[in-house]
């Protein structure tokens, strides 16, 4: 390969991955030929990956982890201003307080993205105070610049893009997998940049111009202690929420037990009586499964179910090699459960005993409700 093809395109423009003609398969990727053949008809160069998700939305490699990883830190050396992107739809999923901490003591705006996946009866005031709150409460941090966008519907895009256009100098977007980042690059600058629903699909740098800013889109980070993280990217992509979440009411009888996915297994009583059955709902995506049950085999020995009457959202999951945890938590209506990267639990009448057993790597939490109690239910 000659020196001279490297320097005319460096990088991919989708996922600033480095262009290289000799690892089919790794990113960057284009076959020499095709290559040539664009540079000559004076194409648009983008790498075989970043074509295959354009236009067939398929993923033909994966990110390498710890590449990316060692090159975030070394980008986050480079920077003084940030802005940190996290979807509202899984807030204790990808608003990672051990992340904002590299960046805090610098210029940082917090963009809350995925609005539109949010119940319709939550506004944009009632969603910022309540981020308010809860983030100054898990990481000691108020912020003074915090954005709600959607990039689906443009909610608060324009609000967004004013500011960033007055901002000047360089900043770097930061954020886990699949928040949004490229999506609101693409939206904020109208620019090529691949977006798909597989987490990592951003690679490397890539440059764009917003008023007097640069601004960089990077890969996103990946944190392994969100259910969806067990999945493989094309599960992911199919699991990730594309609209408004789904609501589904339950009032179990004590010796019912609800499924997620197949994989979340929950058992609920009321705290104080027990003559009276608890009433929650749980909001998830779409393509989420419940199964509810009283059979005993089920319960007992669900690793046997899985793929039949237990479906996790993809066929091709292999749950022998997980490991289960039990955790136990009391929930009162103002407070929901969230189980990180699948859903989350709103209490109606409560306090609830959740007893709930979950893959090792997923650490569910208490936060306080976003969805206020209107009235107590007797
Ligand atoms: N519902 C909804 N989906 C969104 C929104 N913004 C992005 N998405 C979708 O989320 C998925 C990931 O978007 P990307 O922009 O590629 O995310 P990213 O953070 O750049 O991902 P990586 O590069 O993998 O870190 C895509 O399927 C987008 O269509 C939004 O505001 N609402
Ligand atoms: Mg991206």
């Amino acid at each position: 390969m000659g020196d001279l093809l490297k320097v005319t395109v460096e990088k991919c423009p989708g996922c600033g991955a480095a262009i290289q003609f000799e690892h089919p398969g790794k990113p960057g990727f284009i076959p020499l030929d095709v290559y040539q053949r664009k540079l000559e008809a004076g194409e648009e160069i983008v790498c075989q990956r970043c074509f295959r998700l354009k236009h067939y939305k398929v993923l033909t490699s994966e990110a390498d982890e710890e590449e990316i990883q060692k090159f975030l830190r070394i980008a986050l050396r480079d920077f003084e201003k940030f802005v940190y992107v996290f979807d509202v739809f899984d807030f204790e999923g990808t608003f990672r307080p051990e992340i904002v901490r590299l960046i805090e003591k610098n210029e940082v705006i917090f963009v809350a993205n995925k609005f539109d996946t949010l119940p319709k009866t939550v506004s944009g005031s009632q969603l910022k105070s309540w981020l308010m709150e809860v983030i100054s409460k898990i990481s000691e941090i108020r912020p003074s610049h915090l954005f709600i966008t959607s990039t689906k519907n443009g909610y608060g895009l324009s609000k967004l893009k004013d500011y960033l256009f007055e901002w000047g100098g360089k900043a770097l977007i930061l954020g886990v997998t699949n928040v949004g980042k490229s999506s609101l690059l693409q939206t904020i600058t109208s620019s090529n940049v691949t977006v798909s629903p597989y987490p990592g699909t951003t690679i490397g740098l890539i440059e764009h111009k917003v008023g007097k800013l640069r601004l960089y889109d990077t890969p996103g980070i990946i944190v392994g202690d969100r259910l969806i993280d067990l999945f493989d990217p094309q599960c992911q992509a199919k699991i990730l929420a594309r609209g408004e979440v789904a609501r589904k009411t339950f009032k179990p009888f004590p010796e019912e037990v609800i499924f997620v996915s197949g994989l979340v297994k929950i058992q609920a009583t009321l705290f104080s009586q027990s003559d009276v059955r608890p009433i929650f709902q749980i909001f998830a995506p779409e393509q989420v499964t419940f199964h509810k049950t009283k059979n005993l085999e089920l319960i007992e020995h669900p690793e046997k179910h899985f793929g039949g009457l237990l479906v996790p959202p993809c066929g091709s999951f292999d749950v022998s090699k997980l490991n289960f945890k039990k955790v136990q938590m009391v929930v009162d209506e103002s407070h929901e459960l969230s189980i990180p990267g699948l859903c989350w639990i709103n209490v109606k009448r409560g306090p609830v005993r959740f007893v709930l057993n979950v893959p090792e790597n997923v650490e569910p939490r208490v936060r306080m409700a976003l969805m206020k109690p209107k009235r107590k239910i007797h």
